[in-house]
């Protein structure tokens, strides 16, 4: 029922050169792929050029992250109005990267989250533990605080807004984002059950069709017994979005 999605979180990696061979063989791999729906998160940056490349492809393109102001004397901030502009359908929200530089609270992550919603994105949201967290039997609890201003922060218009833009949450658990050590099927499958349950607090209809994609370190090795979990519906990828053969290939084990 729920049509996997299938993301790469790009970084701070990229360059005119580059980004024309990766996209262009993206295009020509994926034309034909069925039953699932795939995007990149570029930099800022690139995002002309990901519309001028992929506006006649299945693939989809987006942000990293917006502004949590919508205009004013904010020096080097980027809008989510201003990234609507480039055509892109998403943007990741609230990444444990940005959160880990200590850019973003959760409440600021809430306002970009709902600047975004407003511009007409889909927001990615991001949750996740850190390994010291996790050891102190503290997941759960640290994923609820970070769901808490989705779930009932959200007034009705911004979560009418939500359902209307299929907001995309992110479990990226902190200790296995780049690591190579990446959460086990179960443990992933408990967490996106956990925050679906969350979400049905609030809206159960929602709650089945939100799709809840797992980040951290999935690779073409591990992608297949992840992306099978009943609650897993997708993948965000970081280093496996940098080379084309395996981001096609978590593409298709996708589909
Ligand atoms: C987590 C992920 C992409 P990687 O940050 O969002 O990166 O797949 O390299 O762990």
């Amino acid at each position: 029922m729920r049509q996997k999605l299938v993301v790469g979180n790009w970084k701070l990696h990229g360059g005119l050169v580059e980004n024309q061979g990766l996209l262009n063989r993206l295009k020509q791999e994926l034309h034909d792929l069925d039953g699932v729906e795939t995007a990149v998160c570029l930099p800022y940056v690139y995002l002309y050029q990901a519309q001028a490349l992929l506006q006649d492809s299945p693939i989809a393109w987006g942000a990293q992250n917006v502004s949590q102001f919508t205009e004013g004397a904010f020096t080097s901030c980027i809008s989510a109005k201003m990234v609507a502009e480039f055509g892109c359908t998403y943007t990741i929200i609230g990444h444990s990267e940005r959160r880990a530089l200590k850019l973003e609270s959760n409440q600021v992550a809430t306002k970009r989250l709902l600047n975004a919603l407003h511009a007409g994105l889909t927001p990615i949201f991001c949750v996740g533990e850190t390994q010291d967290e996790r050891d102190g039997d503290m997941a759960e609890l640290i994923v609820r605080n970070q769901m808490l201003n989705v779930v009932y922060g959200l007034d009705d218009e911004a979560f009418a807004l939500a359902k209307k833009f299929k907001m995309v949450i992110a479990y990226e658990p902190v200790w296995a984002i780049g690591t190579g050590e990446h959460a086990s099927p179960d443990q992933a499958q408990r967490m996106h059950a956990f925050i679906r349950m969350m979400i049905a607090e609030r809206d159960r209809e929602f709650s089945e069709q939100i799709r809840i994609v797992y980040g951290g370190s999935v690779t073409t090795k591990n992608a297949h017994s992840l992306l099978s979990m009943p609650d897993i519906d997708g993948g965000l990828l970081g280093r496996a979005a940098l080379v084309p053969e395996d981001f096609v290939d978590i593409c298709r084990t996708a589909s």
